[in-house]
């Protein structure tokens, strides 16, 4: 007989103590069985706060690490170990590549203060926790680049070029990409490490020709993971949770094309909304975790033979904490 992975999850979720987290791009069915959902900033908060021992984590690698790094004490589990394909580009050697670039270039290196985006792996927020750096997400950029620019160094900000791009845009700032033209850092504020969101970059500029050709009064709201020439011709850039914010304060008969993963823009299809591209922006590690790895996740720990454990050695747990501590002071 099949099993009712639905009606077992709710049965483990109320027999354990365990508390299971969604991020807004997990498919429908796994969303849906969460106890807390939101963006990278929101779960991190929520984790932080909640009681329960054992957290089940559906997202990609990065995301479980860091409740693993400001939660030590709590056992995380991950349906799948899936990582996000833009915090696979950096590690911690070419971190610091990226920080000899710029010291070869004249500036000294306690001139720089490195930013991570939340997307990427707990070594580099270690790396960026030792030199006295933080942590930012999509939703907290602006100012944690604001509280950054206060210190009065050069900001190495890694890995998305673009995120690091459209918030110097639109703070007026100047910002280049290592290994892209002429990257003199001496010239720019925002020093970008050249990283990118391959879901992201699906987005075209014929794509928002198409929708505002079709539809003349239609917005345009994208992530800032898009390439600046995308968030500059659109209406709205903002992160999942300033996306879904946007498009529930339109009127509901305005029509709006978003451009960010499927899963969040599907979830949406009650509002005026269409999806900012002819290929389904869909990510794939983002959709690897199924109902069944869920169920098997908590079942794992009903035996007693937990799978898919994070484990973060204590000196990547000591710095990389404070890199993300940094940025929770930040309210
Ligand atoms: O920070 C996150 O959760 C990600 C990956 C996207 C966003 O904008 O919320
Ligand atoms: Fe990473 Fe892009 Fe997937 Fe987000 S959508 S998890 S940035 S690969």
């Amino acid at each position: 007989m099949s099993i009712d992975y639905k009606a077992e999850i709710e049965r483990l979720k109320k027999e354990l103590d365990v508390t299971v987290v969604a991020h807004f791009y997990q498919r429908d069915e796994v969303f849906e069985m969460a106890d807390i959902t939101g963006d990278s900033l929101e779960l991190a908060r929520k984790c932080q706060a909640d009681s329960n021992p054992w957290v089940v984590f559906c997202g990609v690698g990065f995301m479980g690490q860091s409740v693993k790094v400001i939660a030590p004490h709590k056992r995380v589990l991950m349906p799948k170990v899936a990582d996000c394909a833009m915090a696979r580009m950096i590690d911690a050697s070419y971190f610091d590549d990226s920080v000899d670039y710029m010291v070869e270039r004249g500036i000294a290196k306690e001139n720089i203060l490195p930013i991570t985006y939340i997307n990427s792996d707990a070594s580099v927020k270690a790396k960026v926790g030792e030199m006295g750096g933080l942590v930012c997400t999509s939703s907290n950029a602006f100012k944690i680049i604001e509280k950054g620019l206060e210190s009065g160094k050069k900001i190495l900000f890694v890995p998305d070029r673009c995120l690091g791009q459209n918030f110097a845009n639109s703070m007026g700032l100047k910002s280049c990409v290592i290994g892209e033209g002429e990257c003199d850092p001496k010239e720019a504020d925002i020093i970008c490490f050249n990283g990118f969101c391959s879901v992201h970059q699906l987005f075209t500029l014929d794509d928002i020709a198409f929708y505002r050709e079709r539809y003349p009064d239609i917005k345009i709201a994208v992530h800032p993971e898009c390439d600046p020439k995308i968030v500059e011709a659109a209406d709205f850039s903002g992160s999942t949770s300033q996306l879904i914010k946007y498009v529930n304060d339109l009127d509901p008969e305005q029509k709006v094309a978003i451009g960010t993963e499927y899963n969040l823009v599907n979830r949406m299809r009650e509002r005026n909304t269409y999806v900012l591209s002819s290929t389904k922006p869909e990510c794939p590690t983002m959709n690897e975790t199924t109902l069944e790895d869920l169920y098997l996740t908590l079942k794992s720990i009903e035996d007693g033979e937990p799978i898919n454990e994070i484990i973060v050695d204590p000196h990547t747990v000591k710095y990389a904490n404070l890199a993300l501590e940094r940025m929770l002071a930040i309210k």
